[in-house]
């Protein structure tokens, strides 16, 4: 009986090496990705882009985004805030420390504001 269990502990051994191995053989594979998209605007996985809502502004104020791409506007402030665009979409309040998404498929410019306090305004670029 302990012959056994012995040899069975060390036929693992060499298993769990092999499956650390090709564990970390993936993530310096996948480091390849971003750069060889760098350059097509097209056939892009769709990603998230983040605006932070703080000191009563959208930061970054412009961005560029890919369409496909969703925006996510986090409120770092302590007052609601919303993402507005006329005559189009509305996230409803956006209370502090809530977060709200919203998708863009079509190429164009974009100007929203906050519903709540007009003169914050943003614009989100969509190639
Ligand atoms: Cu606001």
């Amino acid at each position: 009986m302990k012959k056994i269990k012995i040899l069975l502990t060390v036929a693992s051994i060499p298993l769990l090496l092999a499956g650390c191995g090709s564990v970390a053989t993936p993530p310096a594979a996948n480091t390849n990705t971003p750069a060889g998209n760098a350059n097509a605007n097209t056939n892009i996985a769709p990603k998230q882009v983040e605006v932070n809502i703080t000191n009563f502004s959208f930061q970054p104020q412009t961005i560029e985004i890919n369409a496909g791409d969703t925006v996510q506007w986090t409120n770092s402030d302590q007052t609601a805030h919303a993402v507005t665009i006329d005559n189009r979409i509305d996230t409803g309040d956006i209370d502090p420390g809530k977060t709200a998404k919203i998708k863009f498929n079509d190429k164009e410019t974009i100007n929203y504001h906050c519903r709540l306090h007009p003169s914050m305004t943003g614009t989100v670029i969509v190639k």
